[in-house]
């Protein structure tokens, strides 16, 4: 037989007053362990029990989202007012994006979660790095004047992902010059960021093609946006690839000013704004490994997520060149001794012949 009402009230409030107690984000040793194992398998941590007991009207419904999270957050204050609760809600495009900017800055992947807006996040240990990723597809190497550098090839990575889904510490935008968001990628992000982020993309001034701006990533699992203006290649004669290129050294230069080690490009440039695939993932990967090369301490992971089937299979296909798995490659010590074996072989030979030591 079903509860009368009344116990069921008295229950419910129970609960609210034992999440006030404990506050949203010191969660218990088991819900820790459980947001723990959630995290691992890109779920969110378990909703505010509030609202799993069937709260009825709107924060119901809002129980996946993350307003219903940020509404659990404002219940642990018990002096904060609704309104105060939604200063901090960047769903809401009245919230003061600075404000909402400032709190999620303090919080680290973790805390962060209950913001999301997306249902499936990806976290760093499920992205193989490129040395893991071409052992395991049995990759040839081609040959290449690069040398092999294990230490690179676990700071680089190729990820066929919506970029959306990332929890690192910052995304790369292709956005336009006017900052407020538009097609492609740059309109995903927009909408997985949630208002406040073309809220600060208005107050940014714009970008130039090649440059790159930095804002907060809201309801992003990204802590931040890399905000980077692609070169338009349409009614160009020659490819406008010095403008890529900046696209990619200023928006690495950007996050390692601001102390982010992790970080994820789209293929920028090459959607809208018409870049030849191949020869885009050929300057992206040169840059890249110059980039690393001459800073080899400024990132963890950077991360080439393509969205495409045929950048994954560009991507697949160049990257042996740039970031080489074999340690033979013309240049290398290896390589060099076995062509001055040869270059000894042949003069032995040829000295052979003009002895008349040669075939008969
Ligand atoms: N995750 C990762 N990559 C994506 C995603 C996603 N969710 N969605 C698309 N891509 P584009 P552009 C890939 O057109 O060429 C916008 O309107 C896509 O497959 O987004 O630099 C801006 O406001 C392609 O490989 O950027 C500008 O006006 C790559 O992202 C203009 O487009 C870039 O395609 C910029 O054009």
């Amino acid at each position: 037989m079903p509860f009368p009402i009344g116990r069921q009230l008295a229950f419910l409030l129970a609960r609210r007053r034992s999440w006030e107690r404990r506050g949203p984000r010191s969660v218990s040793a088991s819900q820790q362990r459980a947001a723990g194992s959630n995290a691992s398998r890109g779920q969110r941590p378990p909703a505010c029990p509030l609202l799993s007991a069937g709260r009825p009207g709107s924060r119901l419904r809002l129980r996946h989202s993350p307003a219903s999270a940020v509404t659990c957050a404002s219940l642990s204050t018990s002096s904060a007012s609704s309104m105060a609760s939604k200063e901090f809600n960047p769903t809401f495009p009245t919230t003061d994006w600075s404000v909402a900017k400032k709190h999620l800055k303090e919080l680290d992947h973790t805390e962060r979660r209950s913001y999301y807006k997306a249902e499936r996040f990806v976290i760093l240990d499920e992205i193989q790095t490129w040395k893991d990723f071409s052992t395991e597809e049995k990759l040839k190497q081609p040959v290449t004047h690069y040398k092999k550098n294990d230490v690179l090839n676990e700071k680089v990575s190729l990820l066929q992902e919506d970029i959306t889904k990332l929890e690192i510490d910052a995304i790369v935008n292709a956005a336009n010059s006017s900052l407020m968001g538009g097609g492609g990628v740059d309109g995903c992000i927009h909408m997985a960021a949630g208002p406040l982020l073309s809220k600060e993309c208005s107050t940014l001034g714009g970008c130039s093609p090649g440059d790159a701006k930095i804002t907060s990533g809201y309801c992003l699992p990204a802590k931040y946006v890399i905000h980077t203006v692609g070169p338009i290649v349409q009614g160009k004669e020659r490819l406008p690839e010095k403008v890529l290129q900046s696209c990619y050294v200023t928006s690495l230069k950007l996050a390692s000013d601001n102390n982010l080690r992790t970080i994820a490009f789209p293929c920028v440039s090459t959607g809208i704004y018409g870049y030849p695939n191949g020869q885009a993932a050929e300057t992206v990967l040169k840059t890249v490994r110059q980039y690393l090369e001459e800073h080899r301490n400024s990132f963890d992971r950077i991360i080439f997520c393509v969205f495409l089937k045929i950048d994954y299979m560009l991507y697949k296909e160049k990257m042996p060149f740039y970031f080489p798995f074999d340690a033979v490659s013309p240049g290398s010590p290896k390589e060099k001794s076995k062509s001055a074996d040869k270059d000894e072989k042949q003069t032995e030979n040829t000295l052979k012949l003009g002895n008349g030591q040669g075939a008969k």
